[in-house]
């Protein structure tokens, strides 16, 4: 496990209010003391239920009471996922996140099956990550039998600011997922959306909160509202490159050994701002030409990209965090 120091709100606070420029040096330092720079991880996301989620998750297009063009989608069949995530692999990612529209797993048919995906997707060398809504222990364990690494569940942002967001669920049951995922000896992966309309200290908390987990989470993924139409927050502005930068510097610094991912967002972000992304210490992108159901740069631009920074895709099973774990 992830060895830590407690660190309050306040001295999170400093770090996050840095100039700009001294923060992002600070946090390329921690960068090159724990992780090889110029290795980022190409990861694939799937939605494999999409639509109709009972929650009112205000940035979500799959939220059933809001009317978006995503069109709703039962469970996929395993040969299905199975070939996607071949796909994925041949293109390079080395982990693949599946994600479904539910608020919780239930203990059904459905769940059968999900865990036959994550024993063929483990099989073929992945890691293997669910997004999946809230999860008991027993849930969890049986997950990581079948050969789950990862699980994502976000924290999305603040404790104070959580009710402007979401009313249909509480952070405890959020907090208590990540137990649950914890206990089980899966891989944390949980982080939160920037852009919705919160202030600095709405992000401070976040991270404040994450960073004082009984260990820090193997990931923090650190997304860019994607304004989608019909969504609560359909007007809100998009972030600006400096406000992720803040972001992911801080989540680098004060969680060192943890994989940063810039996730969500990365559409309309030109290659010099994603630089500076991974100058403060991202370390892992989602390739493909659609997140789960919003769309994100083509796989050959990344690769381009990655020509252009002279940056490599990361292998798989990587994190120091997870060597402990096993
Ligand atoms: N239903 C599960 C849950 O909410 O935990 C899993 C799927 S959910 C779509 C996974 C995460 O995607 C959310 O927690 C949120 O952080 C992120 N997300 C969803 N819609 C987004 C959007 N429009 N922009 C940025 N991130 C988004
Ligand atoms: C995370 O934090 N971001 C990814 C992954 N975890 C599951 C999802 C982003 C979804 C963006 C909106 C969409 O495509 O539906
Ligand atoms: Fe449902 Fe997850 Fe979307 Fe919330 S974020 S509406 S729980 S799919």
């Amino acid at each position: 496990m992830s060895s830590k120091n407690i660190l309050s709100f306040e001295e999170i606070k400093e770090v996050y209010h840095q100039p700009l420029l001294e923060l992002i040096y600070r946090a390329a330092t921690v960068h090159r003391e724990y992780h090889k720079t110029g290795e980022v991880q190409v990861c694939t996301l799937l939605s494999v239920k999409t639509g109709g989620c009972p929650e009112d998750c205000a940035y979500c297009p799959q939220a059933a009471r809001y009317h978006t063009d995503v069109k709703t989608h039962k469970l996929m069949d395993v040969d299905e996922v199975l070939s996607k995530a071949m796909d994925a692999k041949q293109n390079g990612s080395t982990r693949f996140c599946m994600g479904a529209a539910w608020r919780e797993v239930r203990d059904n048919k459905d769940f059968d099956k999900v865990l036959g995906m994550v024993q063929e997707v483990n099989k073929i060398g992945l890691e293997v990550c669910c997004t999946m809504g809230m999860l008991t222990e027993t849930q969890a364990k049986k997950l990581k039998e079948a050969g789950l690494y990862a699980y994502n569940h976000n924290l999305d942002t603040s404790e104070e600011y959580y009710d402007k967001i979401i009313t249909t669920r509480n952070y405890k049951d959020r907090l208590n997922t990540i137990g649950n995922v914890r206990n089980a000896g899966i891989s944390v992966c949980s982080g939160g959306i920037i852009g919705m309309g919160e202030s600095d200290d709405a992000r401070i908390g976040m991270i404040h909160t994450l960073a004082n987990l009984p260990s820090h989470p193997e990931s923090v993924p650190v997304n860019a509202l994607v304004a989608v139409e019909g969504t609560p927050l359909e007007e809100m502005k998009r972030v600006s490159v400096f406000e992720m930068v803040r972001m992911i510097a801080t989540v680098r610094i004060t969680m060192p050994r943890t994989m940063v991912r810039l996730s969500a967002g990365r559409l309309d972000m030109p290659v010099a701002e994603q630089a500076m992304c991974f100058m403060a210490g991202a370390n892992s992108i989602f390739a493909g030409d659609k997140l789960l159901t919003t769309p994100n740069p083509s796989f050959t631009d990344d690769m381009q990209m990655f020509e252009l920074l002279g940056l490599k895709p990361r292998e798989a099973f990587k994190n120091e965090n997870i060597k402990e774990l096993a």
